[in-house]
Parts: C-alpha cells; structure tokens; sequence
C-alpha cells in the first residue's frame, strides 16, 4: 500500500513526524501489508525509505513540497522532499500499486471564485484508477465545491460506516455520500468500475475516531484567524496549505496534531485491510 510524505515534510513537525511515519509502517506490516512509503530524494523518487532516508527526510530543513506537475523539477533539480497526494498517486500507479491511504485529499480552497485555487489532488483523482482512503477533504477547504468537482470528474465518494463525507478534524459535514459498510463492498465496487474501462479513482471517506474528534464549530474559528493571516500576508499557491495547517497547529495548542495523526493512522488500518483483501 502507498503513503505519501508531504503531510510528514509539511504537515507534521519533528520528531512527531518521524513517530508517525514509523507507526504507520508499523500498522502496515502487522496486517500482512508491505508500506510503501513514497517520497524523492536528491532529484531520486523512492518507494519506501530505508531507515536513513527516512530520518534525513523528516528533518531536513529544505524539503520540497512536490505535487504531480513538480515530479520532473525534483528529478531535473535534484530536489528532496515530500510527495503530495496527486504525486503519490502518479507513482504508485505507473509501479502498480492499487491502494493508497492518506489523511485528508486537497481540493477547491475556499474563496474559489477570487483565487482560483484547487487542488491537483482533484485531477489526479480524476485520472488515476485506484483506491484512496483519507478523511474526506481538510476542513479549511470548500468542501461542498469540492464534493461537486469529485462527481463532475466521475469519482466515487464512499463513506465508511456513513452516509455523510468527512472533514478531516470533523466526523461529518452536511454532505451526503454512498454509505459501505464492508471492505467487500469497496473492492467490488473499484473492480465493477475499472471494468468499463473507467479510470477515476475510488476515494473512501474514512471518519476520524470518536474519540479526536474535533467539533467544526471548534476548529472553525481557527481556521478563519489562519485565513486572514494568509491573505493578509498574501500567501497562495502551493504554499497556502502548509501555512493554513501549521497555525492551526499553533492556534489549537497541538490539538489539530493529534487529530491529524489519529486520523491518518486509522486510514492507514483500513487502507491495510483494503490492500490485503484485494491482493487476496
Ligand atoms: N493533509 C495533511 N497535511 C498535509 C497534506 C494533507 O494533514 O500536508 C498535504 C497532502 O499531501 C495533499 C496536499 O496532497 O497537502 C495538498 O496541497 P494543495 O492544497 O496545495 O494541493
Ligand atoms: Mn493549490
């Protein structure tokens, strides 16, 4: 199974970052799964770190953030860094690697209609046939934009054990989805699709547990200060999401971290299952 590293180069500081990748590995290989953690360094694209590599990755200070369109920068430049959701997807599909857990896709930031902002996360959904588990899309997105550009884009939007798609922090959002209840039901579901011939994603909305759960009236006023702190200093581009998560960080007390791992850490035990009974 694939795992991305912008959230570990980006979106987590270190040493939590280095934990969180190790447990993930971790989970992967205690259900039967071979973690594929993918990420580039020195301009070199590499489908699982040693356990180096990925030291030098969680704490290197010039790590890049490189979504799909940066993939031929990084080799040409020599750059290290983490994959985003849309450049994890590339590679694992040209190496033939079906199932890919995360924590939250990118997707229409909010204020769309002004800066024009989305995700290549969402084309990449659109072009890439395989199985993608996260927590819905990041809260400080569009979410109803966002659900909208995944049905025009033919993507199928299951909710695991809910009819209403996930926002990261937040177990539910006024949106409704397909509600799976079973691993069964995902994987005929990504097969009957890939039979016509179609060649969009699967993306299974997982909930974060009961327990992080963070209310979105709670997060919410955070993620409003972290907006008008980014258009005041006029932050855009691939930069905006690194800066939006890292106050929140700041502004929740560490709150939003562990909820963010949480989450991500539940996807990765359900993205196991998925990859297991598939392969199987
Ligand atoms: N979720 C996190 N932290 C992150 C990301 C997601 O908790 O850093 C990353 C993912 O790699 C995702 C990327 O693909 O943010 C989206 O960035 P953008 O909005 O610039 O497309
Ligand atoms: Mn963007």
């Amino acid at each position: 199974m694939a795992l991305e590293s912008t959230i570990i180069t980006h979106g987590m500081p270190y040493p939590d970052n280095l934990k969180f990748a190790n447990k993930s590995e971790e989970i992967c290989r205690n259900a039967g799964v071979v973690p594929a953690l993918i990420g580039v360094i020195d301009g070199c694209i590499y489908i699982g770190f040693s356990f180096d590599q990925l030291a030098f990755i969680c704490n290197n200070k010039k790590n890049q953030k490189i979504s799909r369109r940066d993939l031929g920068l990084a080799i040409t430049n020599r750059w290290s860094g983490g994959t985003t959701v849309s450049a994890t997807m590339q590679i694992s599909h040209t190496v033939g690697i079906p199932v890919f857990s995360t924590g939250g896709i990118g997707g229409v930031h909010r204020g769309f209609n002004s800066v024009f902002d989305v995700s290549q996360d969402l084309l990449s959904l659109k072009e890439t046939p395989m199985i993608v588990i996260s927590s819905g899309a990041k809260a400080i997105l569009d979410i109803g934009k966002t659900i909208e550009n995944l049905e025009t884009n033919g993507v199928i939007v299951l909710g695991y054990g809910t009819n209403r798609f996930s926002a990261f922090y937040s177990r539910e959002t006024d949106f409704k989805i397909q509600r799976v209840n079973a691993v069964k039901k995902i994987i005929d579901t990504f097969k009957n699709h890939r039979s016509l011939g179609l060649t969009s994603s699967v993306l299974v909305s997982n909930p974060i547990p009961k327990k992080y759960d963070i209310p979105s009236q709670k997060i919410e006023k955070n993620i409003e200060k972290a907006l008008k702190k980014a258009a005041d200093l006029k932050i855009y581009g691939k930069e905006l999401t690194p800066f939006l998560l890292d106050n929140i960080l700041t502004l929740s007390k560490g709150s939003s971290l562990v909820a963010n791992q949480a989450l991500a850490l539940n996807n990765v035990k359900l993205g196991a299952k998925i990859a297991l009974a598939l392969s199987n």
